[in-house]
C-alpha cells in the first residue's frame, strides 16, 4: 500500500484544494493530510485563518478520498511526520516547488500544478469588494 501525505491550511475550502487532494490520493492508496494549526498560521503570517482549525480539519476529514487527518503544528516537523505516518510520497502544489526537496532521502517528493485563478486570498479580496 502506497501512503501519500500532503499539507495545507485549506482555509475557505475551494476547488483548488479539492483538486490537489484528489490528485494526491491518485498517487497512492492511503491519503494522510496535515492541516496546519491556527497557531502555526499565526506564527507564519501574524494572523489567524478565517475558519478555525477544528472546522478546517472536519471539512478535510469528511472528504471521501482522505483517510487520515492530523494537525501540522510546526513547519520544522515535516520529517517527523513523514516517518511517523510511514509516508511513501509527499505531494504539494508547485508554489512550494523545491522547498521540500530535502525529504527526497526519506520519501518521493512530488509537486503538482496549482489550479489557476483561485486562492483563499483572492476569495477574501472579492468578498471585501
Ligand atoms: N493549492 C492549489 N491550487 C490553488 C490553491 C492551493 O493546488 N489554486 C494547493 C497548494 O499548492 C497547497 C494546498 O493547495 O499544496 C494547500 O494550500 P494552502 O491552504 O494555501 O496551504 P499553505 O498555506 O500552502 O500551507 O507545510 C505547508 C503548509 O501547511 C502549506
Amino acid at each position: 500500500m502506497r501512503r501519500v501525505i500532503t499539507f495545507g491550511t485549506f482555509d475557505l475550502f475551494h476547488i483548488g484544494h479539492l483538486n490537489i487532494i484528489e490528485r494526491a490520493k491518485a498517487k497512492g492508496d492511503y491519503l494522510i493530510v496535515g492541516v496546519s494549526s491556527d497557531q502555526l498560521n499565526y506564527s507564519k503570517k501574524q494572523k489567524y485563518p478565517v475558519c478555525p482549525e477544528d472546522s478546517r480539519s472536519r471539512i478535510i476529514s469528511a472528504l471521501q478520498v482522505v483517510d487520515e487527518v492530523f494537525f501540522e503544528e510546526s513547519l520544522e516537523l515535516k520529517s517527523e511526520y513523514i516517518k511517523k505516518y510511514k509516508v511513501d510520497v509527499l505531494v504539494m502544489g508547485d508554489d512550494w516547488k523545491g522547498r521540500f526537496d530535502e525529504f527526497e532521502s526519506i520519501c518521493e517528493v512530488v509537486y503538482l500544478d496549482r489550479t489557476p485563478s483561485i486562492s483563499t486570498t483572492e476569495i477574501i479580496e472579492i468578498i471585501k469588494k
